[in-house]
């Protein structure tokens, strides 16, 4: 794959010495993970080494975070949704450690003042500040969890690119390597998965781009070694292994709004009132605990995010 180095950077976002610093303990984090994964290349070593995290640092807390109880590591690690790697809970753990992240490179493309590129992960990650942001993560299935994400503001890259008016949408898709993926040789979705926010969500300060969670690097059952957390929508809005980001004009199409239109909205808005076809939407069981809870409007984020939504009907656009 061509890899290019970003010409985006304009001389005022010049890397301050902070910002060499943090770049060069991801880029020391990297190097580990490489090491991981060539170790799991070794035919006598499980190829769940491949997926080794690494610390990051240094990572500031951020105020946008819920103080609700975490839920544990191996909650977060062992209980996803990965349909790339199967369509049971455990298979992206069993499965997703054979996906080989290193080198990764994003495709930037679209209305952009920047050049439309394969950019190099650490030329994604090299400016941008980290932040723990402990976010609550309600899949459409009715469970929910907390998660101490690492990440940054998608904004913040956003107007790195220096989209132009015509860019009203923000694409995103998935790696798609069958071979490393084995959901993929089985037509459950449409391959590669994508998604996609307005301009006025992708660049919302609650969405984050995610590179960790507890302080480390991403395992691959997550969404390494990119993905995004949109924290007021359903969990299938937050896709993983992010490979390609376009700035476009009209609405996409989205994986799971194709696969099941009348299941899956393009707004995808945590909604109590507005019921899924085949289970009601009112109430959540957090992972860990016994007692279901009332959902919250927008996931508990309506202060922040009700505003985009003005004028429009959540009940025709759910
Ligand atoms: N590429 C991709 N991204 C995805 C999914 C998927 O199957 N493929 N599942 C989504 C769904 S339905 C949920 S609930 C969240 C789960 O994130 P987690 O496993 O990190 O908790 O990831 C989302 N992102
Ligand atoms: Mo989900």
């Amino acid at each position: 794959m061509l890899i290019k180095r970003t010409p985006a950077v304009r001389s005022s976002e010049i890397t301050d010495e902070r910002d060499y610093l943090r770049r060069r303990d991801f880029l020391k984090a990297a190097s580990g993970a490489a090491l991981a994964a060539a170790a799991a290349a070794l035919p006598d070593r499980p190829l769940r080494a491949a997926a080794a995290q690494e610390p990051l640092a240094p990572i500031a807390p951020s105020p946008f975070s819920t103080d609700e109880r975490w839920n544990s590591f191996r909650d977060i690690t062992s209980y996803n949704n990965f349909y790339e790697f199967g369509t049971e809970k455990e298979d992206p753990a069993r499965h997703a450690g054979q996906l080989r992240t290193k080198p990764w490179t994003v495709r930037v493309e679209g209305h952009i003042g920047a050049p439309d590129a394969d950019y190099a992960l650490e030329d994604i990650l090299g400016p941008h500040a980290l932040e723990e942001r402990v976010y609550r993560l309600r899949c459409v299935e009715a469970w929910s969890m907390v998660v101490p994400w690492v990440g940054f503001p998608l904004g913040d890259l956003i107007r790195r690119f220096e989209p132009t008016s015509r860019a009203r949408f923000v694409r995103f898709e998935t790696l798609f390597r069958p071979s490393e993926m084995p959901g993929q040789r089985r037509p459950i979705l449409q391959w590669p998965y994508v998604e996609a926010l307005r301009m006025d969500e992708a660049l919302h300060p609650l969405t984050i781009l995610a590179v960790g969670l507890y302080g480390k690097t991403l395992l691959n059952q997550n969404g390494a070694p990119l993905r995004l957390v949109v924290p007021w929508k359903y969990g299938f809005k937050s896709i993983k292994s992010i490979v390609r980001i376009q700035f476009v004009e009209n609405r996409p199409r989205t994986s799971w709004n194709v696969s099941a239109p009348s299941e899956y909205g393009f707004w995808a808005n945590v909604n109590p009132h507005v019921d899924h076809p085949r289970w009601s939407q009112k109430n959540e069981r957090r992972i860990g605990r016994f007692f279901r809870q009332e959902t919250r409007m927008f996931n508990g984020y309506a202060d922040q995010v009700a505003r985009l939504y003005t004028g429009m009907d959540l009940r025709r656009n759910y």
